[in-house]
């Protein structure tokens, strides 16, 4: 091809002027060099962990420790390692059911609030090594790695930074502690894809015997996050960090619902000096059931529906986020059959969902192409691609549109939105329309931001042929790689989740209950909206009648208001309402980021006429508060 070029210039030479020819030189040049330029950069870009972090979408959260075998979800940091034992536990197995329903990775709580290090640790004799497991050979972590490996699913670690269990909690001395455990994770486990730095600090713990409050400050001065990101990314440099104050590369979602905001923009105004914005993805994280983070006892009564766990990951993964879904496991060491079915069905929906993308391979049209460039050409959005993408000239930020044709009409009620993040996150707002009746009719319009993937849910099945995208505002020209038309799944019922089966008594009946205060009504109301508030501490109950309980739930206030929220408690009860008789009393904890029922079970079972409830301190202020208190028959 080259030989056969020059020969032709060669005759041409003999023929023609020189200036005919270098004329042309030129234009051979110009043409050359007429390949049209990818738009900037707009703002932060991610790096390429965090893109390859993205395409992930999901991936499992593990809780099992200490925690599975009392019952608590925030140990104090003096539960005996003796504790841990579990008869079943087979990480292949967890790892396997993971894998089934369609995840891509596996964070496990390597280190929990208590302490207690789940591998055999240098760095603290409260390990797995004091357990009877496997006569103290154990290492979960090591198990965990390796299932992954062989799975092929990415293995991550959850290494709490506040520790209630290690005497220096608090001081210089545990800086130390803490950076050889994230030496010894970081370098005995071959590759991790993210690593948790959790922001929870709640204070009071057992700290070698001191039983006291720590406070720490400032959690960024004390534990030295800009040494620590520094270590990770020198031991790991593919590893993703998170939290970690912001220094990291992905951060909390906001809630332990695992929903997150909308719009949602993936970044922030750098906040350590520099004046540019940095880009910090978002991650979802919630539980397959409404019970905590760790196995309860009776939990599988709790479990979440398939189709919620759908509404979840609309909410997460189809914001532009990443969700992380827990599975507690058991006293076994395996997870709840109920947990397993759930997984396994939501699993399927989230196959079926994303198993036809009916825009895949149609034509397409835009309402203007970059330089008129086959590079960035409408087609771009539906090629399967996610590198390719569609863009308007320079300077077009508003009306422009991108319309998918196909070749003929088909039926969907999820449409799905990428931009091509490598430049950039753009898109401000956006409509979608079909051409329905021989006109463009909008069929969801309260799109705003993009980024990774949106996925728009509309109110009914649309039949189209033509569909199209208008961009309404971006922060430069957008640049969209792909858009999906999709299908909503069917439901599909988890065969053995017990919310199939009548679900037995869990509370006893409260309409005889009386309170001098009329506002406390509002804690037994039914209602989870409404809630008891007050600067006296305790709520005192008449419950008309002498009555047999095992013990409370207490449901905190919802509306994320710290003020007045009780975070330790003391539970009595009377006959007479004057002597009284503490039952029980503790701490509920995480009602911050996750206010969930809390479940307190009596030693004994109790006959009462009375109950008081009294808030021992708030997360925020005095008073105490309650939105729900229900007694256990
Ligand atoms: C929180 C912790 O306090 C919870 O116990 C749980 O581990 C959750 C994932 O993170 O901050």
């Amino acid at each position: 091809m080259r030989l056969k070029r020059t020969g032709y210039i060669q005759r041409y030479i003999a023929k023609h002027s020189v200036a005919t020819l270098l004329v042309l030189v030129c234009a051979q040049i110009c043409q050359g060099n007429s390949k049209v330029r990818e738009p900037d950069s707009c703002g932060a870009v991610p790096t390429e962990q965090q893109i390859r972090w993205h395409r992930m979408e999901w991936y499992a959260f593990v809780h099992f420790g200490l925690n599975t075998y009392t019952g608590k979800e925030w140990g104090y940091g003096n539960e005996s390692p003796a504790l841990f034992n579990p008869a079943h536990f087979d990480a292949d197995s967890v790892v396997k059911m993971c894998k089934q329903a369609g995840m891509k990775g596996l964070i496990f709580t390597a280190k929990h609030h208590d302490g207690f290090c789940m591998w055999p640790t240098r760095s603290t004799p409260h390990s797995i090594s004091a357990s009877p497991w496997r006569n103290g050979r154990g290492d979960v972590v090591a198990d965990f790695s390796d299932a992954c490996r062989q799975n092929g699913l990415l293995f991550g670690v959850y290494l709490s930074p506040w520790d209630r269990n290690n005497a220096h909690y608090g001081r210089r001395e545990y800086l130390k502690v803490y950076e050889d455990q994230i030496r010894e994770i970081l370098t005995n486990y071959g590759s991790i894809f993210e690593i948790w730095f959790d922001g929870a600090n709640g204070g009071d713990g057992f700290y070698g015997g001191s039983n006291e409050i720590r406070n720490i400050g400032e959690a960024d001065t004390y534990y030295n996050y800009r040494h620590i990101v520094t270590l990770v990314r020198k031991l790991k440099p593919n590893c993703i960090i998170w939290g970690a104050e912001k220094r990291g590369d992905v951060m909390w979602g906001g809630s332990e619902r695992g929903d997150v905001q909308y719009p949602l923009w993936n970044v922030v105004p750098e906040t350590f000096g520099s004046p540019q914005e940095k880009w910090l993805s978002i991650e979802g994280d919630t539980k397959i059931n409404e019970a905590g983070w760790f196995w309860h006892e009776g939990q599988d009564v709790l479990v979440k529906s398939p189709a919620q766990l759908m509404q979840t990951y609309f909410d997460s993964v189809g914001r532009g986020a990443n969700l992380i879904l827990n599975i507690a496991l058991n006293k076994q060491g395996q997870v709840d059959t109920a947990d397993c079915a759930v997984l396994r069905a939501f699993g399927e929906m989230r196959r079926q969902l994303l198993a036809n993308d009916y825009a895949l391979h149609a034509s397409a049209q835009a309402s203007e192409v970059r330089g008129q460039s086959e590079e960035f050409a409408a087609t771009k959005v539906t090629d399967g691609d996610l590198e390719s993408y569609w863009c308007p000239e320079d300077g077009t930020t508003r009306g422009c549109w991108v319309e998918v044709r196909l070749s003929e009409p088909v039926s969907f009620d999820v449409v799905r939105v990428r931009e091509q993040i490598r430049l950039g996150q753009r898109v401000k707002s956006f409509r979608i329309e079909a051409w329905i009746d021989e006109r463009w009719q909008c069929v969801d319009e309260g799109g705003k931001t993009i980024g990774n993937q949106v996925l728009r849910r509309l109110d009914h099945c649309v039949t189209a042929q033509r569909v199209r995208l208008t961009i309404l505002d971006s922060r430069a020209c957008p640049c969209i790689s792909e858009i999906s038309l999709l299908k909503y799944p069917c439901e599909i019922i988890a065969e053995m989740s017990p919310r199939n089966s009548t679900p037995e008594k869990t509370s006893l009946p409260r309409d005889k209950w009386i309170a001098r205060d009329e506002e406390a009504k509002k804690a037994w109301d039914g209602d989870a909206n409404t809630y008891w508030q007050s600067h006296e501490n305790s709520l005192v109950v008449d419950l008309g009648e002498d009555c047999t309980f095992r013990g409370f739930t207490y449901l905190p206030k919802q509306n994320g208001d710290p003020e007045g929220l009780t975070d330790r408690f003391t539970f009595e009860i009377s006959l007479d309402g004057t002597t009284w008789k503490k039952v029980a009393s503790g701490e509920f904890p995480n009602v911050r980021a996750d206010p969930i029922p809390q479940t307190i079970f009596f030693t004994n079972r109790a006959t009462a006429r009375f109950f008081r409830f009294t808030g021992t301190t708030a997360l925020q202020g005095d008073g105490a508060s309650a939105a729900e208190i229900l007694l256990i028959p």
